[in-house]
């Protein structure tokens, strides 16, 4: 296989070069509406982690994804935060930054904490584009101007609880049910909605939970007419996955084991998946998220917006994001108020009767950043300036 290039992106941003004064970190407690439950476990809310970037008289707020807990990925609230504080931000604000690779390439010589390194990116953006006087869709060239969304929907304690959420998020017009499975909750419950919904978009996400071995258990799936089979197996295995779609009528997609370009690129010349989630937060950062997109985009391998229970910081740059013309596969990229009783951003995001979400036109995000609420149900607040002082 041919080896990627080092610079990853091939827009140019006409980017304005832009000095950071100040880098602001918050952690912000937002409880979920409903538990939510995959195969790792059960939480109840969301400890929020937001950076914010002050800059050339503009500020850009980026969303760092990790949970409290190293279940999804090895990165926590906890490691992000210290990475953020000791090597991240002071990467940030050595000197004024030239554009995304530049803030790429001073990141890329800290190994991994790719949610640490994309709540950077992400703020930077969010400032550029304000700078630009763009929003982010436009400053990425998306070319969307709505976006497929569906929902995420968590193990329920019932069968019938699950066919009543179900009901109700395609009666609010979603385009996809994606359905959390693990051993115990998967082929007979997936046969029982698919007999109930013949015709919907259905898909399934193990997170992880199988091994080879249940190879044959997992093909009982394939008679289901699933749009995609999510990560099935081991979080950084590309070999078993290739031999698992080897086996599979239903399209393997990966979401834990794409970290980044080299990997896409790995897994599609192994064929361990036909689709790929991107999440901003688990490739490090827009840089990787766009090449990735423009790799798969290049091939005909559709891609579509993961995500994780971001508040709505993350969810607008995953909108932008969604704009690009590969997001061809509906998103998870729920309303605010799937999740949160209220969101951060005014107005919330909300998700039309026909299954999509507005790309916002105004410049950056695009959204109000609702600082009194935020500033309300803050738990930590630091800032690191420019000039070293705390
Ligand atoms: O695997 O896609 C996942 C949430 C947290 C961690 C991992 C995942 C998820 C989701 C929810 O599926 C997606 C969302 O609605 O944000
Ligand atoms: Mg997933």
């Amino acid at each position: 296989m041919q080896p990627s290039s080092k610079i990853v992106n091939s827009r140019s941003f006409a980017a304005r070069t832009v000095e950071i004064e100040r880098a602001e970190i918050r952690l912000v407690r937002l409880p979920l509406i409903e538990p939510f439950e995959t195969s790792f476990g059960r939480i109840d809310s969301r400890l929020i982690f937001l950076v914010r970037l002050d800059g050339e008289g503009f500020t850009g707020w980026g969303e760092v994804v990790a949970e409290e807990e190293p279940r999804y990925s090895y990165e926590t609230v906890g490691t992000a935060h210290r990475v953020i504080q000791d090597h991240l931000a002071p990467a940030v604000l050595s000197r004024p930054i030239e554009d995304l690779d530049d803030l790429a390439g001073r990141f890329a010589q800290f190994r991994g904490h790719n949610m640490a390194k994309a709540g950077l990116e992400l703020a930077y953006m969010d400032l550029l584009a304000r700078v630009e006087g763009k929003s982010l869709s436009e400053l990425i060239e998306g070319t969307r101007e709505s976006v497929p969304v569906g929902v995420s929907l968590g193990i329920q304690p019932s069968l019938d609880q699950l066919l009543r959420r179900i009901d109700l998020y395609l009666g609010l017009g979603y385009q996809r049910i994606k359905l959390k499975i693990k051993p115990g909750w998967d082929v007979d419950i997936v046969r029982e909605v698919r007999q109930r919904h013949p015709d919907i978009l259905l898909s399934v996400d193990a997170n992880s939970a199988y091994t080879i071995g249940d190879a044959d258990h997992l093909l009982g799936l394939d008679e289901l007419e699933l749009l995609m089979l999510e990560q099935p197996l081991d979080h950084d295995d590309l070999i078993d996955h290739a031999e698992l779609q080897s086996k599979m009528r239903t399209p393997i997609c990966l979401d834990e084991s794409i970290t980044g370009l080299r990997r896409a690129e790995q897994a599609l010349h192994m064929e361990s998946c036909k689709m790929i989630n991107i999440k901003i937060g688990r490739v490090g950062g827009y840089s990787q998220a766009l090449a990735i997109h423009d790799l798969c985009h290049s091939r005909n391998v559709p891609v579509w917006c993961g995500g994780m229970l971001e508040s709505g910081v993350g969810r607008a740059h995953n909108i932008a994001l969604a704009s690009l013309p590969g997001f061809t596969l509906p998103g998870d990229i729920s309303a605010s108020s799937r999740y949160f009783s209220k969101d951060v951003i005014e107005p919330e995001v909300s998700v039309s009767d026909k299954g999509t979400v507005d790309v916002p036109l105004k410049p950056g995000l695009g959204f109000k950043v609702d600082l009194d609420h935020i500033e309300a149900n803050t738990q930590v607040l630091e800032r690191i300036e420019r000039n070293g002082k705390m």
